[in-house]
């Protein structure tokens, strides 16, 4: 497996998946500097001209969510998320999507300070979105209670820039579990 990568771009949280897994793969380092991302040869993997990718035989994964679900089913035995089946499995989608379709732009609308008005764009404001999280960490330490999974690592990834970016929230649940998140051997070293 390749994983198109640059360490100033979301291609960290695969990354940091790929290590949680312990799997077998090639970092690509993509200059983004240099507008790597948006060459011919890239777009062949992802349209969008984005980070990260990533590159299976002859499958190729974009959207860091996708790449999220793709590794999980691909590897079983690193239990990182329900299965297909398993128990959990419904919540477990819901959690990933949720992070990289409202969790994320929220907090993006709120670093750039864009109206949070309109809910019919189809994403709460940032508030509504840190109630939804807290609630379902509940006593934690994990979404999944003691379960440690990739849902973690996709709503903790939006927790790490948010501190990085805009200090941290005024919830120290919510803190503490990026802490919790950031003492991961595997975890991207920003934010903390
Ligand atoms: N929803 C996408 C967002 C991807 C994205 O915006 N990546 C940024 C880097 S973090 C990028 O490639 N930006 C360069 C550009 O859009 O020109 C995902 O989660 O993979």
């Amino acid at each position: 497996m390749k994983l198109y990568f640059n360490p100033k771009s979301r291609a960290v949280n695969s990354k940091w998946l790929l290590d949680e897994i312990g799997a077998d793969y090639d970092l690509v380092h993509v200059d983004m500097e240099n507008g790597e991302h948006k060459s011919e040869e890239f777009r062949q993997i992802n349209p969008a001209g984005k980070l990260p990718a990533l590159v299976d035989g002859d499958d190729r994964v974009f959207e860091s969510v996708a790449i999220s679900l793709y590794l999980v089913e691909k590897f079983p035995d690193a239990e990182l998320g329900p299965q297909p089946g398993d128990p959990g499995r419904g919540r477990f989608l819901s959690l990933m999507v949720y992070a990289t379709s409202q969790f994320e732009p929220a907090m993006g609308d709120k670093l750039m300070e864009v109206d949070e008005g309109s809910a019919s764009r189809g994403w709460t404001d940032f508030d509504t979105c840190l109630d939804v999280v807290e609630q379902e960490i509940g006593d934690g330490p994990w979404l999944f209670g003691d379960w440690f999974t990739a849902a973690d690592l996709m709503i903790g990834a939006t927790l790490f820039w948010k501190r990085m970016f805009d200090g941290p929230t005024d919830r120290q649940a919510l803190e503490d579990y990026t802490d919790r998140l950031l003492a991961r051997p595997s975890a991207p070293s920003m934010g903390g």
